[in-house]
């Protein structure tokens, strides 16, 4: 039985396309056009976005922009900008792109107009943030804050981290940020150790306030701070909330004043520009961060208003399928050539993958295709002195996407150069690689002329910006944000719930009881119970 998708038109005469083009080389496409490294880009919001080093011709592209058409990209893009449920299983609108809508815009959710309602917690967020960087806030003791801590796992924790690092250069360098995720005590207790609670913010950023592993960092935090303390009274000073769930927020003894909040139409991995991002605030400061929300919003309306033929998010969303479904590519690699973004392809692991690994249709119907790609990275230059080796010989087909900076927030010469010639020459190593000849003619002895030989014919884009700054990070964070929005689509699956992660947290509320009291019964397969029983001795 084939689905609607592999039954539409355009994925029909992509698939004879395929056959047609699979073995074509990248080489002969760019002998064939000189300009082809010059067509096949776009230079927008100061992103210029290469995706000639791919195995695509025009009439590749243009069948994937009929695939998009015919998939109806451009209304889902209309409705979910509009606030329609297109988070069905959910019942949810899906508008973070809300989130960095001007003041005067108006966005609709039953019957309420969301703006006003972002820009007051916006409001709120840089007066507490600037509270905190002038020393105006004041913990129990009467010192200033020094050190912020937050504590938030997957969609609650990424982005604030990765945000943090990547605009480390822009952040107060006086206040020390740490970020506890993890259920691991070590990760806490790491955090801490070199910590004064007197001088310690915590921020609990928890969406809905009932994860376990951000309730018991939280519960671990408030006793180390009492700890030291010794008053109740401390809490309200030393521990604020960012979270959807204002009831568990007072119960937990954060004052409702000191809550920021948001709404279940803000996705958890897409809420680093929700308050969410206070702890980038607090670092970046107010103005910083407007920019940041300034370059998403600016790629929110690219995404929104471009041509398919012209739109960045569309064309790598529609590059990523292309491997994914007819080369049969199991992974897509990300390497930033900027230290600043060292967790960037972390976080846009849990974005793709949480959002597009899903093997449902919209009306439930097993999919008789590939969808979510593995994601993952590294920043360059470090990659290629390890694992570079398996995409440039070994038997896998990796799409790659550079990203790099003309300039470096250090001046440092020669390094940027250093950095730079890399990522171009990896592009480069990739598409075109070295052939037996060119290997013989380099004097290299026969046995060894196959070890030597590069293929190449192996897919990269290249994004290439002007300067690290939170503008650009914002760009960049929408541009994925959308990408992922256009596959979802074309797979016709919902990329904005995550039941998945359900299972595994059900389980484990099972075994926690199992683990402390032996006295308990276990009756699960034996492969699990003989763990339990290892733990318990
Ligand atoms: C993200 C996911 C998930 C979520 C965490 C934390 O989209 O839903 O990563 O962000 O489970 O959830 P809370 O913010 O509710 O603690």
């Amino acid at each position: 039985m084939s689905t609607t998708l592999t039954n539409t038109a355009a994925w029909k005469s992509l698939r004879k396309h395929f056959n047609e083009v699979k073995e074509i080389e990248m080489k002969s496409l760019f002998e064939k056009d000189e300009n082809r490294g010059k067509s096949f880009k776009l230079d927008e919001l100061g992103i210029y976005f290469d995706y000639s080093k791919h195995r695509i011709t025009d009439e590749t592209l243009s069948i994937l922009f009929d695939l998009a058409r015919e998939r109806g990209v451009e209304e889902r893009r209309s409705a979910m900008f509009s606030g329609e449920k297109i988070n069905t299983t959910e019942n949810r609108a899906v508008l973070h792109t809300a989130l960095r809508a001007p003041k005067g815009s108006t966005i609709m959710v039953d019957g309420r107009d969301i703006v006003p309602d972002v820009h007051a917690v916006l409001d709120k967020m840089a007066d507490f943030s600037n509270k905190i960087r002038s020393g105006e806030w004041k913990g129990f003791t009467g010192k200033p804050i020094k050190n912020i801590v937050n504590i938030g796992i997957g969609g609650s924790d990424l982005g604030p981290v990765m945000a943090y690092e990547a605009l480390k250069y822009f952040s107060a360098r006086e206040l020390v940020f740490r970020f506890v995720s993890n259920v691991d005590g070590s990760d806490f207790a790491e955090a801490v150790v070199d910590l004064q609670a007197d001088e310690t913010l915590f921020i609990i950023s928890s969406k809905t306030f009932t994860t376990l592993e951000t309730m018991a960092n939280a519960q671990t935090a408030r006793n180390w701070s009492l700890s030291q303390l010794g008053d109740q009274l401390s809490v309200a000073r030393h521990f604020v909330a960012v979270s959807t769930n204002e009831k568990d927020v007072t119960k937990f003894g954060i004052d409702a004043q000191n809550m920021f909040g948001f709404w279940d139409w803000v996705g958890g991995r897409y809420s680093m520009s929700a308050a969410i991002g206070l702890s980038t605030m607090i670092a970046i400061g107010p103005v910083h961060y407007q920019g940041m929300l300034n370059g998403l919003h600016e790629m929110d309306e690219h995404f929104r208003t471009a041509p398919l033929e012209k739109n960045i998010p569309v064309i790598i969303g529609l590059l990523g399928l292309w491997y994914n479904n007819f080369f049969d590519a199991q992974t897509q690699a990300v390497f930033p050539y900027d230290r600043y973004l060292h967790r960037f392809p972390a976080y846009l692991q849990q974005l793709t993958m949480e959002s597009n690994g899903k093997h449902v249709t919209l009306d439930g119907e097993l999919t008789d295709y590939q969808t979510g790609v593995v994601y993952w990275g590294e920043p360059g230059t470090n990659g290629q002195h390890s694992f570079y080796q398996l995409i440039h010989q070994g038997t896998k087909l990796i799409p790659t996407d550079f990203i790099g900076f003309k300039k470096s927030l250090n001046n440092l010469p020669p390094h940027q150069d250093y950095l730079i010639a890399n990522m171009i020459a990896q592009g480069e190593a990739l598409a075109f690689g070295k052939t037996t000849d060119e290997v013989r003619a380099e004097g290299v002895p026969e046995k060894l002329i196959p070890h030597k030989v590069f293929e190449g014919n192996r897919p990269s884009s290249t994004f290439f910006l002007d300067q690290m700054s939170p503008e650009n990070l914002g760009k960049l964070v929408a541009m994925y944000e959308h990408a992922v929005f256009v596959q979802g689509v074309i797979w016709g699956i919902n990329p904005y719930d995550q039941m998945g992660v359900e299972l595994g947290k059900v389980l484990a509320q099972n075994i926690i009881p199992e683990l402390q009291y032996s006295s308990k019964e276990i009756h699960h397969d034996s492969s699990t119970n003989a763990l339990i029983e290892l733990y318990r001795k």
